[in-house]
Protein backbone atom coordinates (compact mmCIF):
# COMPACT_ATOMS: atom_id res chain seq x y z
CA UNK A 1 0.00 0.00 0.00
CA UNK A 2 1.14 3.61 -0.70
CA UNK A 3 1.18 6.17 2.34
CA UNK A 4 -0.51 9.36 1.26
CA UNK A 5 2.82 10.96 1.50
CA UNK A 6 4.31 8.37 -1.26
CA UNK A 7 1.21 8.49 -3.34
CA UNK A 8 1.44 11.96 -3.69
CA UNK A 9 5.28 12.20 -4.55
CA UNK A 10 4.33 9.13 -7.52
CA UNK A 11 1.85 11.28 -8.33
CA UNK A 12 4.05 14.15 -8.67
CA UNK A 13 6.85 12.30 -10.64
CA UNK A 14 4.44 10.98 -12.74
CA UNK A 15 2.77 14.41 -13.93
CA UNK A 16 6.55 15.75 -14.20
CA UNK A 17 7.64 12.90 -16.29
CA UNK A 18 4.38 12.89 -18.41
CA UNK A 19 4.28 16.51 -18.97
CA UNK A 20 8.21 16.60 -19.40
CA UNK A 21 8.78 17.94 -22.91
CA UNK A 22 11.89 16.69 -24.13
CA UNK A 23 12.28 18.74 -26.97
CA UNK A 24 14.57 16.33 -29.34
CA UNK A 25 12.09 13.08 -28.74
CA UNK A 26 9.60 15.88 -29.62
CA UNK A 27 10.90 16.59 -32.51
CA UNK A 28 11.25 13.13 -33.61
CA UNK A 29 7.50 12.51 -33.16
CA UNK A 30 6.87 15.85 -35.50
CA UNK A 31 8.40 13.84 -38.31
CA UNK A 32 5.89 13.56 -40.59
CA UNK A 33 3.74 16.99 -39.18
CA UNK A 34 4.31 20.48 -40.13
CA UNK A 35 7.50 22.22 -39.96
CA UNK A 36 9.26 25.50 -40.26
CA UNK A 37 10.39 26.49 -43.13
CA UNK A 38 14.59 26.77 -42.24
CA UNK A 39 14.82 29.44 -45.21
CA UNK A 40 12.11 31.25 -42.55
CA UNK A 41 14.02 30.92 -39.57
CA UNK A 42 17.32 31.56 -40.85
CA UNK A 43 15.83 34.98 -42.36
CA UNK A 44 13.56 35.92 -39.04
CA UNK A 45 16.65 35.37 -36.68
CA UNK A 46 18.86 37.37 -38.91
CA UNK A 47 15.78 40.49 -38.52
CA UNK A 48 15.43 39.93 -34.78
CA UNK A 49 18.33 38.31 -33.09
CA UNK A 50 17.13 38.10 -29.42
CA UNK A 51 14.06 36.46 -30.41
CA UNK A 52 14.23 32.46 -30.82
CA UNK A 53 12.75 31.01 -33.93
CA UNK A 54 14.33 27.64 -33.78
CA UNK A 55 12.91 24.43 -32.56
CA UNK A 56 16.53 23.09 -31.17
CA UNK A 57 16.95 26.87 -29.03
CA UNK A 58 13.21 25.66 -27.58
CA UNK A 59 14.36 25.38 -23.52
CA UNK A 60 13.16 21.98 -21.55
CA UNK A 61 10.33 23.03 -19.70
CA UNK A 62 7.72 20.94 -17.50
CA UNK A 63 3.90 22.38 -17.61
CA UNK A 64 1.79 22.18 -14.78
CA UNK A 65 -0.67 19.73 -14.65
CA UNK A 66 -4.09 21.27 -15.15
CA UNK A 67 -5.68 17.95 -13.19
CA UNK A 68 -4.22 18.64 -10.16
CA UNK A 69 -5.38 21.02 -7.39
CA UNK A 70 -3.15 23.45 -5.70
CA UNK A 71 -2.92 21.59 -2.82
CA UNK A 72 -1.23 18.44 -5.02
CA UNK A 73 -4.70 16.59 -4.92
CA UNK A 74 -4.92 14.49 -8.12
CA UNK A 75 -8.75 15.61 -10.37
CA UNK A 76 -9.78 12.02 -11.15
CA UNK A 77 -13.53 12.67 -11.94
CA UNK A 78 -15.81 15.24 -13.64
CA UNK A 79 -17.08 16.52 -10.72
CA UNK A 80 -14.12 17.25 -8.99
CA UNK A 81 -12.78 19.32 -12.67
CA UNK A 82 -15.95 21.21 -12.19
CA UNK A 83 -16.58 22.43 -8.90
CA UNK A 84 -12.89 23.19 -7.44
CA UNK A 85 -10.60 22.51 -10.47
CA UNK A 86 -12.07 24.86 -13.07
CA UNK A 87 -12.64 27.50 -10.49
CA UNK A 88 -9.11 27.35 -9.36
CA UNK A 89 -7.47 27.71 -12.43
CA UNK A 90 -9.29 30.11 -14.16
CA UNK A 91 -8.88 32.13 -11.09
CA UNK A 92 -5.22 31.53 -11.82
CA UNK A 93 -5.65 33.53 -15.08
CA UNK A 94 -7.32 36.22 -13.35
CA UNK A 95 -4.97 36.78 -10.66
CA UNK A 96 -1.68 36.16 -12.42
CA UNK A 97 -2.46 36.82 -16.46
CA UNK A 98 -5.42 38.74 -17.34
CA UNK A 99 -6.64 40.71 -14.80
CA UNK A 100 -10.18 40.79 -12.57
CA UNK A 101 -13.23 42.24 -13.58
CA UNK A 102 -14.69 44.71 -11.38
CA UNK A 103 -17.86 44.32 -11.76
CA UNK A 104 -20.05 41.42 -14.21
CA UNK A 105 -23.41 43.02 -15.74
CA UNK A 106 -24.26 46.85 -14.89
CA UNK A 107 -27.23 46.68 -13.72
CA UNK A 108 -28.23 49.88 -15.86
CA UNK A 109 -26.93 49.05 -18.66
CA UNK A 110 -29.44 49.09 -21.94
CA UNK A 111 -29.77 48.06 -25.55
CA UNK A 112 -30.88 50.41 -28.52
CA UNK A 113 -31.81 48.67 -31.78
CA UNK A 114 -31.02 51.98 -34.05
CA UNK A 115 -31.09 50.63 -37.39
CA UNK A 116 -32.79 47.25 -38.61
CA UNK A 117 -32.96 46.32 -42.39
CA UNK A 118 -35.07 43.39 -43.27
CA UNK A 119 -34.21 43.51 -47.13
CA UNK A 120 -30.05 44.00 -46.11
CA UNK A 121 -27.11 42.62 -48.80
CA UNK A 122 -29.53 42.52 -51.65
CA UNK A 123 -32.45 40.77 -49.30
CA UNK A 124 -29.85 37.63 -48.35
CA UNK A 125 -29.83 38.99 -44.34
CA UNK A 126 -31.67 41.03 -42.06
CA UNK A 127 -29.22 43.88 -40.42
CA UNK A 128 -29.49 45.54 -37.11
CA UNK A 129 -27.49 47.69 -35.27
CA UNK A 130 -27.48 48.06 -31.76
CA UNK A 131 -25.78 50.26 -29.29
CA UNK A 132 -25.04 49.08 -25.77
CA UNK A 133 -24.80 51.39 -23.20
CA UNK A 134 -22.98 50.18 -20.65
CA UNK A 135 -23.53 52.05 -17.74
CA UNK A 136 -26.99 53.77 -19.32
CA UNK A 137 -25.83 57.10 -18.78
CA UNK A 138 -26.04 59.46 -21.18
CA UNK A 139 -21.97 60.33 -21.72
CA UNK A 140 -21.01 56.72 -20.45
CA UNK A 141 -19.56 53.99 -22.36
CA UNK A 142 -21.20 52.61 -25.47
CA UNK A 143 -20.37 49.46 -27.64
CA UNK A 144 -22.43 49.39 -31.35
CA UNK A 145 -23.26 45.96 -32.41
CA UNK A 146 -23.73 45.29 -36.07
CA UNK A 147 -25.40 41.91 -36.71
CA UNK A 148 -26.53 39.97 -40.01
CA UNK A 149 -28.94 37.10 -39.95
CA UNK A 150 -29.46 35.15 -43.14
CA UNK A 151 -32.64 35.18 -44.20
CA UNK A 152 -33.00 32.23 -45.46
CA UNK A 153 -32.06 30.28 -42.28
CA UNK A 154 -34.69 28.91 -39.87
CA UNK A 155 -34.45 30.73 -36.68
CA UNK A 156 -32.97 31.33 -34.03
CA UNK A 157 -29.59 31.30 -36.03
CA UNK A 158 -26.06 30.02 -34.51
CA UNK A 159 -24.25 33.23 -34.69
CA UNK A 160 -20.34 33.96 -34.71
CA UNK A 161 -19.62 37.14 -32.41
CA UNK A 162 -16.16 38.70 -33.58
CA UNK A 163 -13.79 41.81 -32.11
CA UNK A 164 -12.86 43.91 -35.35
CA UNK A 165 -9.94 46.27 -35.34
CA UNK A 166 -10.72 48.71 -37.75
CA UNK A 167 -14.14 49.53 -37.06
CA UNK A 168 -17.86 48.36 -37.80
CA UNK A 169 -18.10 49.92 -41.11
CA UNK A 170 -14.58 48.20 -42.42
CA UNK A 171 -15.92 44.82 -42.58
CA UNK A 172 -18.27 45.07 -45.52
CA UNK A 173 -19.14 47.97 -47.84
CA UNK A 174 -22.80 48.43 -47.04
CA UNK A 175 -23.35 51.97 -46.98
CA UNK A 176 -25.27 51.79 -44.25
CA UNK A 177 -23.06 50.57 -41.70
CA UNK A 178 -22.62 53.52 -39.34
CA UNK A 179 -19.37 54.57 -39.24
CA UNK A 180 -17.39 54.25 -36.41
CA UNK A 181 -15.60 56.71 -34.07
CA UNK A 182 -12.40 55.69 -33.92
CA UNK A 183 -9.40 56.16 -31.19
CA UNK A 184 -6.58 58.09 -32.22
CA UNK A 185 -3.29 58.53 -30.77
CA UNK A 186 -2.88 63.03 -31.11
CA UNK A 187 0.00 64.81 -29.79
CA UNK A 188 -0.85 66.59 -26.78
CA UNK A 189 -3.93 65.29 -26.08
CA UNK A 190 -3.23 61.87 -25.48
CA UNK A 191 -5.95 59.25 -26.92
CA UNK A 192 -8.89 61.05 -28.63
CA UNK A 193 -11.50 59.58 -30.46
CA UNK A 194 -12.36 60.96 -34.54
CA UNK A 195 -15.29 59.66 -36.94
CA UNK A 196 -13.58 57.09 -39.17
CA UNK A 197 -13.93 58.66 -43.09
CA UNK A 198 -15.86 56.94 -45.85
CA UNK A 199 -12.50 55.80 -47.17
CA UNK A 200 -12.41 53.10 -44.82
CA UNK A 201 -15.76 51.58 -45.36
CA UNK A 202 -15.09 47.97 -46.23
CA UNK A 203 -11.23 47.98 -45.71
CA UNK A 204 -11.24 44.70 -43.73
CA UNK A 205 -13.88 43.00 -45.84
CA UNK A 206 -11.78 39.88 -47.14
CA UNK A 207 -11.00 39.06 -43.26
CA UNK A 208 -14.66 38.82 -43.12
CA UNK A 209 -16.51 37.26 -46.03
CA UNK A 210 -20.15 38.47 -45.25
CA UNK A 211 -22.28 36.57 -47.51
CA UNK A 212 -20.37 33.50 -47.51
CA UNK A 213 -21.13 33.00 -43.63
CA UNK A 214 -24.56 34.19 -44.08
CA UNK A 215 -25.30 31.41 -47.06
CA UNK A 216 -23.91 28.55 -45.02
CA UNK A 217 -26.75 29.39 -42.39
CA UNK A 218 -24.46 31.35 -39.75
CA UNK A 219 -25.42 34.81 -38.16
CA UNK A 220 -22.43 37.81 -37.42
CA UNK A 221 -21.80 39.94 -35.04
CA UNK A 222 -19.07 42.47 -34.96
CA UNK A 223 -18.05 44.90 -32.62
CA UNK A 224 -15.10 47.41 -33.20
CA UNK A 225 -12.88 46.55 -29.92
CA UNK A 226 -11.66 50.31 -29.69
CA UNK A 227 -15.50 51.11 -28.39
CA UNK A 228 -14.72 48.79 -25.56
CA UNK A 229 -11.36 49.91 -24.67
CA UNK A 230 -8.56 51.99 -26.76
CA UNK A 231 -5.56 49.52 -27.46
CA UNK A 232 -2.85 52.53 -26.45
CA UNK A 233 -0.86 52.95 -23.20
CA UNK A 234 -3.30 55.71 -21.68
CA UNK A 235 -3.05 54.33 -18.29
CA UNK A 236 -6.20 52.91 -18.65
CA UNK A 237 -7.70 57.12 -18.93
CA UNK A 238 -10.22 56.00 -21.35
CA UNK A 239 -12.70 53.55 -22.10
CA UNK A 240 -13.97 50.80 -19.66
CA UNK A 241 -11.63 51.44 -17.26
CA UNK A 242 -12.30 55.11 -15.81
CA UNK A 243 -15.87 54.17 -15.29
CA UNK A 244 -15.75 50.87 -13.65
CA UNK A 245 -12.36 51.36 -11.77
CA UNK A 246 -13.57 53.44 -9.21
CA UNK A 247 -15.74 50.76 -8.29
CA UNK A 248 -13.02 48.80 -6.62
CA UNK A 249 -9.86 50.82 -5.12
CA UNK A 250 -8.49 54.31 -6.36
CA UNK A 251 -5.19 52.68 -6.87
CA UNK A 252 -5.23 50.00 -9.76
CA UNK A 253 -4.37 46.63 -8.05
CA UNK A 254 -1.72 43.85 -9.67
CA UNK A 255 -4.58 42.17 -10.94
CA UNK A 256 -6.65 44.93 -12.29
CA UNK A 257 -7.78 44.00 -15.46
CA UNK A 258 -6.00 45.37 -18.91
CA UNK A 259 -7.19 45.86 -22.46
CA UNK A 260 -7.69 42.02 -22.95
CA UNK A 261 -9.81 42.10 -19.93
CA UNK A 262 -12.10 44.76 -20.94
CA UNK A 263 -12.47 43.54 -24.89
CA UNK A 264 -13.27 39.87 -23.31
CA UNK A 265 -16.03 41.65 -20.64
CA UNK A 266 -17.57 43.82 -23.84
CA UNK A 267 -18.05 40.62 -25.57
CA UNK A 268 -19.83 39.05 -22.30
CA UNK A 269 -21.77 42.44 -22.58
CA UNK A 270 -22.82 41.53 -26.27
CA UNK A 271 -23.99 38.07 -25.38
CA UNK A 272 -26.70 39.87 -23.00
CA UNK A 273 -28.02 41.36 -25.85
CA UNK A 274 -27.73 38.36 -27.78
CA UNK A 275 -30.00 36.52 -25.13
CA UNK A 276 -32.62 39.22 -25.80
CA UNK A 277 -33.21 39.05 -29.22
CA UNK A 278 -35.00 36.05 -30.11
CA UNK A 279 -33.60 35.78 -33.71
CA UNK A 280 -29.95 34.58 -32.42
CA UNK A 281 -29.41 31.12 -30.90
CA UNK A 282 -27.73 32.08 -27.63
CA UNK A 283 -26.91 28.53 -27.05
CA UNK A 284 -24.99 28.73 -30.05
CA UNK A 285 -23.14 31.81 -30.20
CA UNK A 286 -19.59 31.47 -31.53
CA UNK A 287 -16.83 33.63 -30.58
CA UNK A 288 -13.65 34.20 -32.66
CA UNK A 289 -10.69 36.39 -32.15
CA UNK A 290 -7.53 37.17 -34.59
CA UNK A 291 -4.57 37.87 -33.34
CA UNK A 292 -4.81 40.16 -29.93
CA UNK A 293 -8.55 39.98 -30.48
CA UNK A 294 -7.78 35.72 -30.61
CA UNK A 295 -6.43 36.08 -27.01
CA UNK A 296 -9.50 37.94 -25.90
CA UNK A 297 -11.81 35.11 -28.09
CA UNK A 298 -10.09 32.91 -25.49
CA UNK A 299 -10.15 34.86 -22.29
CA UNK A 300 -14.39 35.55 -23.10
CA UNK A 301 -14.77 32.24 -24.02
CA UNK A 302 -12.87 30.96 -20.73
CA UNK A 303 -14.86 33.52 -18.60
CA UNK A 304 -18.05 33.23 -19.67
CA UNK A 305 -19.22 29.48 -20.55
CA UNK A 306 -23.01 31.23 -22.18
CA UNK A 307 -20.48 31.10 -25.74
CA UNK A 308 -20.87 27.68 -26.65
CA UNK A 309 -17.91 27.62 -29.18
CA UNK A 310 -14.34 29.34 -28.88
CA UNK A 311 -11.98 29.94 -31.37
CA UNK A 312 -8.45 31.30 -31.68
CA UNK A 313 -7.27 32.57 -34.83
CA UNK A 314 -3.26 33.16 -34.52
CA UNK A 315 -3.09 34.60 -31.41
CA UNK A 316 0.20 33.11 -30.21
CA UNK A 317 1.49 34.56 -26.96
CA UNK A 318 -0.76 35.33 -24.15
CA UNK A 319 -3.29 33.33 -26.46
CA UNK A 320 -2.96 29.66 -27.48
CA UNK A 321 0.82 29.42 -27.60
CA UNK A 322 3.01 27.51 -24.61
CA UNK A 323 4.71 30.34 -23.13
CA UNK A 324 7.21 28.32 -20.95
CA UNK A 325 8.50 27.45 -24.79
CA UNK A 326 10.14 31.34 -25.30
CA UNK A 327 9.80 30.87 -29.36
CA UNK A 328 8.88 33.84 -31.07
CA UNK A 329 7.18 36.71 -29.01
CA UNK A 330 7.95 36.10 -25.28
CA UNK A 331 5.96 36.86 -21.58
CA UNK A 332 8.43 39.83 -21.55
CA UNK A 333 8.34 41.20 -25.00
CA UNK A 334 4.79 41.58 -24.84
CA UNK A 335 4.67 43.38 -21.42
CA UNK A 336 7.21 45.67 -23.32
CA UNK A 337 5.23 46.37 -26.40
CA UNK A 338 1.95 45.88 -24.74
CA UNK A 339 2.05 47.45 -20.91
CA UNK A 340 -1.81 47.93 -21.16
CA UNK A 341 -2.85 44.37 -22.48
CA UNK A 342 -2.32 41.81 -19.27
CA UNK A 343 -2.93 42.91 -15.80
CA UNK A 344 0.56 43.91 -13.63
CA UNK A 345 1.20 40.89 -12.42
CA UNK A 346 1.59 39.27 -15.26
CA UNK A 347 5.04 41.57 -16.23
CA UNK A 348 6.92 39.82 -12.65
CA UNK A 349 7.01 36.43 -14.94
CA UNK A 350 8.92 38.64 -17.34
CA UNK A 351 11.95 35.68 -18.12
CA UNK A 352 10.66 33.44 -16.07
CA UNK A 353 7.87 31.73 -17.21
CA UNK A 354 9.05 28.64 -15.38
CA UNK A 355 7.22 30.26 -12.69
CA UNK A 356 3.86 31.32 -13.87
CA UNK A 357 1.69 28.87 -12.03
CA UNK A 358 -0.24 28.42 -15.60
CA UNK A 359 0.31 27.95 -18.71
CA UNK A 360 -1.71 28.02 -22.01
CA UNK A 361 -2.91 24.64 -22.48
CA UNK A 362 -4.93 25.40 -18.79
CA UNK A 363 -6.78 28.35 -20.95
CA UNK A 364 -7.62 25.87 -23.58
CA UNK A 365 -8.61 23.42 -20.91
CA UNK A 366 -11.02 25.98 -19.49
CA UNK A 367 -13.18 25.82 -22.95
CA UNK A 368 -14.23 21.80 -21.90
CA UNK A 369 -16.73 20.73 -22.26
CA UNK A 370 -17.69 22.72 -25.10
CA UNK A 371 -15.61 22.87 -28.61
CA UNK A 372 -12.57 24.69 -29.37
CA UNK A 373 -10.33 25.63 -32.15
CA UNK A 374 -6.66 27.29 -32.80
CA UNK A 375 -5.08 28.36 -36.22
CA UNK A 376 -1.78 28.75 -36.76
CA UNK A 377 -0.19 30.26 -39.91
CA UNK A 378 2.88 28.84 -41.76
CA UNK A 379 4.95 32.00 -41.85
CA UNK A 380 3.64 33.10 -38.32
CA UNK A 381 6.28 31.96 -36.34
CA UNK A 382 6.17 34.99 -33.82
CA UNK A 383 3.08 33.15 -33.05
CA UNK A 384 4.51 30.04 -32.48
CA UNK A 385 2.37 27.09 -34.44
CA UNK A 386 3.82 24.32 -32.74
CA UNK A 387 3.44 26.20 -29.15
CA UNK A 388 -0.25 26.53 -30.22
CA UNK A 389 -0.46 22.78 -31.47
CA UNK A 390 0.69 21.78 -28.13
CA UNK A 391 -1.40 23.79 -26.01
CA UNK A 392 -4.14 21.87 -27.42
CA UNK A 393 -3.10 18.68 -27.49
CA UNK A 394 -1.79 19.17 -23.48
CA UNK A 395 -5.80 20.45 -22.88
CA UNK A 396 -6.52 16.68 -24.23
CA UNK A 397 -6.32 15.09 -20.29
CA UNK A 398 -9.37 17.61 -19.46
CA UNK A 399 -11.69 16.79 -22.22
CA UNK A 400 -10.60 13.32 -21.86
CA UNK A 401 -11.90 13.37 -18.02
CA UNK A 402 -14.91 14.84 -19.12
CA UNK A 403 -15.49 11.49 -21.75
CA UNK A 404 -14.80 13.36 -24.62
CA UNK A 405 -11.71 13.10 -27.09
CA UNK A 406 -9.77 16.67 -27.09
CA UNK A 407 -7.58 16.54 -30.59
CA UNK A 408 -7.67 12.94 -31.34
CA UNK A 409 -4.15 13.12 -32.70
CA UNK A 410 -0.71 13.71 -30.71
CA UNK A 411 1.15 14.91 -34.30
CA UNK A 412 1.39 17.96 -35.18
CA UNK A 413 -0.44 17.91 -38.81
CA UNK A 414 0.82 18.82 -41.92
CA UNK A 415 0.01 21.52 -43.54
CA UNK A 416 -3.35 22.75 -44.25
CA UNK A 417 -4.57 19.64 -43.00
CA UNK A 418 -6.53 20.35 -40.43
CA UNK A 419 -7.41 17.86 -37.79
CA UNK A 420 -11.33 17.92 -36.75
CA UNK A 421 -11.32 14.60 -35.59
CA UNK A 422 -12.29 15.21 -31.25
CA UNK A 423 -13.49 18.55 -29.24
CA UNK A 424 -10.47 20.33 -29.66
CA UNK A 425 -10.13 21.46 -33.80
CA UNK A 426 -6.70 22.70 -35.15
CA UNK A 427 -4.81 23.61 -38.50
CA UNK A 428 -2.11 24.87 -39.56
CA UNK A 429 -2.68 26.76 -42.92
CA UNK A 430 -0.04 28.33 -45.60
CA UNK A 431 0.40 31.59 -45.46
CA UNK A 432 0.87 34.63 -43.29
CA UNK A 433 -0.58 36.25 -39.77
CA UNK A 434 -4.24 36.82 -40.83
CA UNK A 435 -7.40 35.59 -40.82
CA UNK A 436 -8.47 34.28 -44.64
CA UNK A 437 -11.44 32.42 -45.93
CA UNK A 438 -9.94 29.12 -45.87
CA UNK A 439 -9.67 30.10 -41.95
CA UNK A 440 -13.48 30.77 -41.96
CA UNK A 441 -14.70 27.85 -43.90
CA UNK A 442 -12.66 25.42 -41.60
CA UNK A 443 -14.46 27.24 -38.14
CA UNK A 444 -18.11 26.78 -40.07
CA UNK A 445 -17.04 22.88 -41.04
CA UNK A 446 -16.05 22.47 -37.12
CA UNK A 447 -19.56 24.18 -36.17
CA UNK A 448 -21.83 22.31 -38.54
CA UNK A 449 -20.36 19.04 -37.02
CA UNK A 450 -20.62 20.27 -33.14
CA UNK A 451 -23.77 21.98 -33.33
CA UNK A 452 -25.23 18.79 -35.54
CA UNK A 453 -26.32 20.87 -39.24
C1 LIG B 1 1.66 41.86 -32.49
C2 LIG B 1 1.76 41.21 -31.14
C3 LIG B 1 1.05 39.90 -31.14
C4 LIG B 1 -0.26 39.90 -31.87
C5 LIG B 1 -0.37 40.97 -32.95
C6 LIG B 1 -1.74 41.45 -33.32
O1 LIG B 1 2.38 43.02 -32.60
O2 LIG B 1 3.11 41.05 -30.85
O3 LIG B 1 0.94 39.41 -29.83
O4 LIG B 1 -1.34 39.89 -31.04
O5 LIG B 1 0.32 42.11 -32.68
O6 LIG B 1 -2.63 41.54 -32.50
O7 LIG B 1 -1.89 41.82 -34.47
Amino acid sequence: MFSRKSLVMYLTVFTIVSFSINNYAFGNAANKGWRSSPDLVEELTKRRSETNYSEQRVPKYTLPNPLVLLDGTSVTDARTWRTRCRPEILELFRKYVYGRAPIARPKNMSFKVFDRERKALAGLATRKQVTVNFTGAKDGPKMDILIYLPNAAEKPVPTFVVLNFGGNHTIHSDPSIKLSEMWMRSGSDGVVKNRATEESRGRSSSRFHVEKILKRGYGLATIYYGDIDPDFHDDFKNGLHPVFDKLIDSERAPDAWGSIGAWAWGLSRAMDYFETDDNIDNRRVTVLGHSRLGKTALWAGARDERFAFVISNNSGCGGAALSRRRFGETVERINKSFPHWFCENFKKYNGKEDDLPVDQHMLIALMAPRPVYVTSADKDLWADPRGEFLACRYAGPVYRLLGLRGLGVRQMPGLDQPVQKGTIGYHVRSGGHNLTEYDWQRFMDFADKHFQR
